[in-house]
């Protein structure tokens, strides 16, 4: 079965990678993503038992990026670098994250993926990471985006069924994102068939 496979976590060898968990994707931000805070309690949970490498991913734009409205592009002004809205979520446990990875800094471009245009690759070559478990939001953007260039990159993917949501614009856009990351040889998973004991 390729679905709900119960995974043994080798702290050697894994890290969790947690996408945009910030205040502007969760309820009452500037991007918000029905239900994005509800990633925090499965997120939190796994942080606690298990001692794999933590990395957590955000959004981080200047005021003039390209991607928001007032300049031309699709979506409205959100994680500015100094507001509130680009900040953690304060409910997500920081404590274990061990890097953070800032991505869209560039005004001039986008970057959904943790991959782009940072140093993400490297520093999980560097620290031996084979295999990546994905968390996080949101689900048709960064999760799916990052998802597939850890793939490229030559990790193995796991993606946290339960810890990731979607902003599901149209009708479909999440179930479709699933399934392209299905189909690029992602596996799903629910984060407590992760076991920890190493
Ligand atoms: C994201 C839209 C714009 C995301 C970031 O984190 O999924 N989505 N910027
Ligand atoms: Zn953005």
């Amino acid at each position: 079965m390729r679905n709900k496979e119960k995974l043994r976590i080798d702290s050697s060898k894994d890290a969790l990678v947690i996408v945009d968990v910030q205040n502007d994707f969760c309820p009452g931000g500037a991007l918000a993503v029905p239900d994005g805070d509800k990633v925090i309690p499965p997120i939190n949970a796994l942080l606690k038992r298990a001692s794999c490498l933590a990395i957590a991913t955000r959004d981080w734009h200047p005021k003039n990026h390209c991607s928001f409205q007032e300049n031309g592009g699709p979506w409205p002004t959100h994680c500015v670098a100094g507001t509130k809205g680009v900040e953690f979520h304060p409910g997500l446990d920081l404590g274990r994250v061990s890097l953070i990875v800032s991505k869209g800094t560039d005004p001039e471009k986008e970057a959904y993926s943790g991959f782009e245009g940072t140093n993400l690759a490297v520093l999980l070559r560097q620290k031996g990471i084979k295999r990546v478990f994905v968390s996080g939001l949101a689900t048709e953007y960064c999760v799916k985006a990052t998802a597939l260039d850890a793939l490229k990159e030559g990790l193995q993917v796991v993606v946290l069924e339960d810890a990731i949501r979607g902003v599901g614009l149209k009708a479909g856009d999440i179930e479709k994102a699933i399934a392209e990351m299905k189909a690029a040889g992602i596996v799903f998973t629910s984060s407590d068939q992760l076991m920890a004991n190493s």
